[in-house]
């Protein structure tokens, strides 16, 4: 009897630590991405990830609260064939958005990349030509009015080796369909042809090599503030941001700075950090990768923004979110491990420091 007495005692002591134990307020932890953020984050994504896996799709909509879809709005998948236009993927995607809030920013109107056959073998005069590159940007863009947020209207016109604008030469792969039969100030009507269309969505100039390329970067930021000076309706600068582990700081901070002093809106907008950027056939994703990776995440988010006024933040999107669905490993044919996400879904240092990034 004596001892069943302390027994009792000594569970209730027990008990009342555990209920003193559970009254302790959890440390503060930041559960995801968007929630650290004050301005989106987003990710590329495919209708077909979204229907087939559903850990893709969770994780998505636990992290992001921004979208741009990976290929579906691009011309090559709406319009096969001429005059068969075929929203139903890209509908998919609009319909996922709306079900979770999160912002559509669509891509692309005008890339001289991702054409149907049809349009590479158009032969008309410029009249015709001119019809097409009008029919194509105005029927997309009235179809997604109100459902999108913004528009990459054209994507990649400025060459890698000297600033100037692609042009004729389609053969090596570097030109221009869209130049070389509309000639140079395609740039601009493509933004007012958009404007017209869809008036409420913000449009953008979208490129890459920011970070790398000097030339390219003057060029781009003489031409957007050309168009800006011209009254033409762009809103925003698309820095896609396809860099590396060894891309210089100082480079990145003041690619930033000279994006930025131009007014117009800056959107990371398709971040991914490879660890492979010489092709070595049997690298290993060592813990130094990993951490070499994270550091430069962070920096970037963090970097972004101290530079970029509030007011100008769009915010950062990563091509895909995990390595499981990275462009990066199949066109250059390397191993690579570019996202924050590993081929499983799991969290990586990479996305730990993003997050610091976000928020610190
Ligand atoms: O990642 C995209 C890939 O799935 C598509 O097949 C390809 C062609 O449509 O485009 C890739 O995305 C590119 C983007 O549209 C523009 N910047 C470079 C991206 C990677 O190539």
């Amino acid at each position: 009897m004596k001892y069943c007495f302390y027994i009792g005692l000594l569970l209730n002591i027990l008990l009342l630590q555990a209920c003193k134990k559970k009254a302790v307020a959890p440390p503060v932890q930041i559960a995801n991405l968007k929630s650290a953020s004050s301005f989106p984050v987003g990710a590329a994504i495919s209708s077909i990830g979204l229907q087939n896996n559903y850990v893709y799709q969770g994780t998505f909509i636990t992290e992001y609260n921004s979208l741009t879809p990976d290929y579906e709005f691009k011309f090559d998948q709406i319009e096969q064939q001429q005059g068969h236009v075929d929203y139903t993927a890209c509908d998919y995607i609009i319909n996922f958005a709306l079900q979770y809030h999160i912002r559509v920013h669509a891509h692309t109107l005008i890339w001289h990349q991702a054409l149907p056959a049809w349009v590479l073998s158009f032969s008309g005069d410029s009249l015709a030509w001119e019809n097409l590159f009008k029919t194509h940007i105005q029927t997309e863009a009235a179809h997604f009015k109100g459902k999108v947020s913004s528009w990459d209207v054209v994507n990649e016109a400025i060459r890698d080796n000297n600033g100037a604008l692609r042009n004729n030469d389609i053969q090596t792969g570097d030109g221009s369909i869209w130049r070389r039969h509309l000639g140079p100030d395609y740039i601009a009507r493509a933004f007012q042809y958009a404007h017209e269309a869809d008036p409420g969505a913000f449009l953008f100039y979208n490129d890459y090599g920011q970070e790398w390329n000097g030339p390219k970067l003057d060029s781009m930021i003489s031409l957007v503030n050309k168009l800006k000076q011209r009254g033409i309706p762009i809103s925003g600068i698309g820095m896609q941001m396809h860099t590396d582990i060894n891309v210089s700081n100082n480079n990145l901070t003041s690619a930033l700075q000279k994006l930025a002093a131009t007014g117009l809106k800056i959107h990371i907008s398709e971040l991914d950090i490879s660890v492979n950027p010489n092709n070595k056939a049997n690298i290993v994703f060592t813990d130094t990768l990993q951490l070499a990776q994270a550091a430069k995440y962070q920096f970037i988010a963090e970097t972004y923004r101290a530079i970029v006024p509030a007011a100008q933040q769009y915010g950062i999107t990563t091509w895909e979110f995990s390595d499981h669905d990275s462009w990066i490993p199949a066109f250059f044919n390397r191993k690579d491990w570019p996202l924050p996400f590993d081929a499983d879904y799991k969290k990586k240092p990479a996305y730990y420091s993003l997050l610091k990034g976000l928020k610190n």
